[in-house]
């Protein structure tokens, strides 16, 4: 197996499958792309995935981009890492708990890391002359209530899927890029730091983190 990616502590989609590599303890040949060069746009790159983006996995024959599907994929591969609930389980509580995995990676994809990212633009990344106050506070507005979210579900359940899972491993990368970039830190809530603090405390994040900046 081979790993294209972009791993550092503010570069979640990467991030989470060297977590779930750690997890699983699996070996995987990592390959740094560098983004900032523009290694993304080169042809030799664009060959294995034309989108021009990383995370890629290629097994064997298998070309994989999209970092949730390569989670995914990677949890089905590893099932004694555990991440992902009765893998080839069909019962009803099984087909339920994959999917309730499923809906907290979308969560993180498509309702955090979107949000996060408008007021990071709009707060630190672009020029100065082209940041917009009222796009910013309306994305810390759409990222607040996310956090909502997660609060009260956290403070009901020690993991947001319930037991430990991709799900925890997806949304985490998400909340430690925010918690770095974000002014004021917006995701310090009391049952966001407590889960934060057990998801981080695997040996599988620590190992991670060491070898991220
Ligand atoms: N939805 C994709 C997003 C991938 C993505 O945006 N990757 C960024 C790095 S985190 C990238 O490759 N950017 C380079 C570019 O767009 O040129 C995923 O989850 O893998």
């Amino acid at each position: 197996m081979k790993l294209y990616g972009h791993v550092n502590r503010k570069s979640p989609n990467s991030f989470k499958l060297l977590v779930m590599l750690a997890e699983a303890n699996a070996s995987c040949e990592y390959i740094p792309v560098d983004l900032a060069g523009g290694a993304q746009r080169r042809p030799e790159f664009l060959a294995i995935n034309s989108h021009g983006k990383v995370p890629v996995l290629v097994d064997g024959d298998f070309t994989l981009p999209e970092s949730d599907a390569i989670l995914w994929y990677l949890a089905e591969t590893f099932p004694e890492a555990g991440l992902l609930p009765g893998p080839g389980d069909g019962t009803i509580a099984a087909r339920r708990q994959r999917a309730r995995t499923l809906q907290w990676c979308d969560f993180a994809s498509t309702s955090v890391y979107p949000a996060y990212y408008e007021v990071y633009l709009h707060t630190a990344s672009l020029a100065l002359e082209k940041r917009n106050a009222a796009i910013a506070e309306a994305a810390l507005q759409r990222f607040l209530r996310a956090m909502t979210v997660m609060e009260s579900t956290l403070a009901a359940q020690s993991f947001i899927a319930g037991q430990y899972s991709i799900a925890d491993v997806a949304l985490a990368s998400v909340i430690q890029m925010a918690r770095i970039r974000l002014p004021g830190d917006p995701a310090n809530h009391p049952a966001i730091n407590a889960w934060m603090d057990r998801v981080s405390a695997r040996p599988a994040w620590k190992k991670t983190l060491a070898s991220a900046e």
